[in-house]
């Protein structure tokens, strides 16, 4: 079974984009664990392209077909974690703060949740403030997500969080954060509900915000 996982892996550094649909449908096939398709095969070679590309080994363009690869393999796995419950579980809006483009996470952790019965609302990249305050505002969902993956874009959960405040919005909603140079320490300095490290701990962290409403 590793052998699938190190081929998965593999493709995604090397930017094997018209490799990744097959690889995964064979590990699927071979009966491989989803989260470790996902785990173990496709986030930990981000890992590795973002070390080599902190050490100028490879540069934007490189690292974009791996993020590219590591989406068409995500599309194959998709279908397979939707959830088959009928009743929504809580309405979530999500995410990327003003500057941020990096969505494979976002995308992974909207695919769980998914998964496990919320309805999730993706508004996508790069979202200013103001437009996220009136869709909020709008939708008046249960929680809503923020992510940010890079340090100069984390200070705009705190202007988010500030905004739903000075509008009168924030008691009304959880928030919850994430992205990898965030952490608990910084969620509650900003005045976030929650903080998980990846999609998994996320959909816990969903459950339990929902039950203390
Ligand atoms: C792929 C990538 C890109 C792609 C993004 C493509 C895309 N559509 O997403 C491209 C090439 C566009 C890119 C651009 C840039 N990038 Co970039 N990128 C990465 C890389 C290699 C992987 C990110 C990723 O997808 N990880 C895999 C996913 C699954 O993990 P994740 O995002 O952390 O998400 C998980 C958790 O954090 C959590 N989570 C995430 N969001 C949320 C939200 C909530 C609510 C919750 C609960 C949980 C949660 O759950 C997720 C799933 O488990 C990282 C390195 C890294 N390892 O992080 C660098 C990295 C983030 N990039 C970096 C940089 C510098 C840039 C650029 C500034 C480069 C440049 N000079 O232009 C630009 C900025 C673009 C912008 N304005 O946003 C730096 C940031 C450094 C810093 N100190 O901020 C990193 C760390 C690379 C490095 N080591 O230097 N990048």
């Amino acid at each position: 079974m590793s052998e699938h996982l190190d081929k998965i892996k593999e493709a995604v550094i090397s930017g094997k984009h018209a490799e990744i649909e097959v690889l995964v449908k064979g590990a699927i096939e071979d009966k491989a664990d989803l989260g470790q398709i996902i785990t173990d095969g496709m986030v930990a070679a981000m890992d590795i392209v973002g070390q080599r590309f902190a050490k100028s080994e490879i540069f934007i363009p490189e690292m974009l077909v791996s993020a590219v690869t590591m989406k068409k393999g995500l599309e194959i796995i998709k279908p397979l974690l939707k959830g088959d419950e009928i009743e929504s579980k809580g309405t979530i809006i999500m995410c990327t703060v003003k500057g941020d483009i990096h969505d494979i996470g976002k995308n992974l952790v909207i695919m769980m949740l998914q998964g496990a019965g919320f309805d999730v609302i993706d508004l996508g990249v790069d979202m200013s403030t103001e437009e996220l305050a009136q869709k909020v505002e709008e939708i008046r969902p249960d929680i809503l997500g923020l992510s940010a993956l890079l340090t100069t874009t984390m200070p705009e959960i705190k202007n988010v969080i500030e905004t739903l405040k000075d509008k009168g919005l924030r008691n009304s909603i959880k928030i919850m954060v994430g992205g990898a140079p965030l952490n608990v320490a910084f969620a509650g300095k900003v005045g976030a509900d929650g903080y998980a490290e990846d999609a998994a701990e996320a959909v816990m962290l969903a459950r339990s915000l929902i039950e203390a409403k």
